[in-house]
């Protein structure tokens, strides 16, 4: 009796054992699925590898190349720092997830690189890069971003860094479909922002009407710069719907998105213009200019080239 029963009391013991053995092993099992099941959910940033190109190469290079250019010879009157304009660039994407940048993260940048625009000078543009550009070069009249150190500096560049590391990220960076708060998205809503802000006087703007809304309401333009313009300095906002000679023309300052514009402009208290396929008002002047000062490229530069 007394030996069956320790028989019986070790084999409970086996069996007790055993099935700690399988619930320990089960449990480690869950525990190491539900680890790798979190890291499949949410990779570290430092391993993705994003669907954008990657950082431009050369990025200090050409950014230090472009301020100097311009604060030494297209703005000399701006004795800024290169150096710390540079430096203060870096720290604003670089050793961070390029998927969580913050405005504030552009701050000091924004602080160092401002500089004050003549009122009646600011012209604004949406999906009219190439012609706005060309415009302002030749007629030298009006500034876009671009024309400001900041966006002359960044214009057409791509950069980010990465979590893990201090170095810039020349592999790949966030498409702007991958996650919106990507250091080239808020480096340009905020530059476009501050941009705005310090307009006064009459604000022109550039659209395309050869495209199907000449305004877009989520457009940079749209969705920033109209709603950061100060009626309190801007009395007058100068549209110009532009066509391309060799396309069709889809919108004009008649059509609806436009009228969404003006509403949205008059409800600012901001007064409202718009000119279908603005010429050169400087034409009749250049007439004037002697012989072989009248630089053709001139003439050209309205139409979409
Ligand atoms: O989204 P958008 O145009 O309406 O933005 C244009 C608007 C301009 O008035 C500029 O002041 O916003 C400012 N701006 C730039 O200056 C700029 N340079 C380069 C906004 N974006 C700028 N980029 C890049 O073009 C940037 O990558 C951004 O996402 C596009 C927007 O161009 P868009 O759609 O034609």
């Amino acid at each position: 009796m007394v030996r069956e029963s320790s028989s019986h009391r070790r084999q409970r013991c086996r069996c007790l054992l055993l099935s700690l053995t399988v619930i320990l092993i089960l449990g480690a099992v869950v525990v190491l699925a539900a680890v790798i099941f979190a890291k499949k959910k949410d990779p570290p940033a430092e391993l993705s590898q994003w669907k954008g190109s990657g950082s431009t190469g050369n990025l200090k290079e050409i950014m230090l190349g472009r301020c100097f250019i311009y604060t030494r010879i297209v703005n000399p009157e701006l004795r800024s720092d290169c150096l710390k304009i540079w430096e203060a660039f870096k720290n604003a994407f670089i050793s961070k997830n390029p998927c969580d940048i913050t405005e504030q993260d552009y701050q000091p940048l924004m602080e160092l690189a401002a500089h004050p625009i003549l009122c009646n000078k600011t012209l604004l543009w949406s999906k009219t890069s190439e012609l706005a550009h060309k415009y302002t070069k030749v007629q030298g009249n009006l500034l876009t971003l671009e024309d400001t150190l900041l966006g002359y500096m960044a214009d057409g560049l791509t950069w980010c860094g990465s979590p893990s590391n201090s170095e810039i990220n020349y592999e790949s960076c966030p498409h702007w479909r991958e996650c919106a708060n990507n250091p080239s998205s808020i480096f340009w809503k905020l530059a476009s922002r501050t941009f705005a802000e310090s307009a006064c006087g009459v604000v022109h703007v550039m659209l395309n009407g050869s495209i199907s809304h000449a305004f877009v309401n989520s457009s940079i333009f749209g969705s920033v710069e109209v709603h950061h313009l100060n009626p309190k300095k801007v009395h007058l906002m100068k549209i110009w719907v532009m066509h391309n000679i060799r396309g069709q023309s889809s919108d004009s300052c008649s059509s609806s998105s436009i009228k969404e514009l003006k509403s949205i402009i008059e409800g600012r208290n901001i007064a409202f213009s718009c000119k279908d396929d603005h010429r050169w008002s400087n034409l009749s002047r250049r007439r004037q200019e002697p012989a072989g000062q009248v630089n053709e490229a001139k003439v050209y530069s309205w139409f979409w080239l």
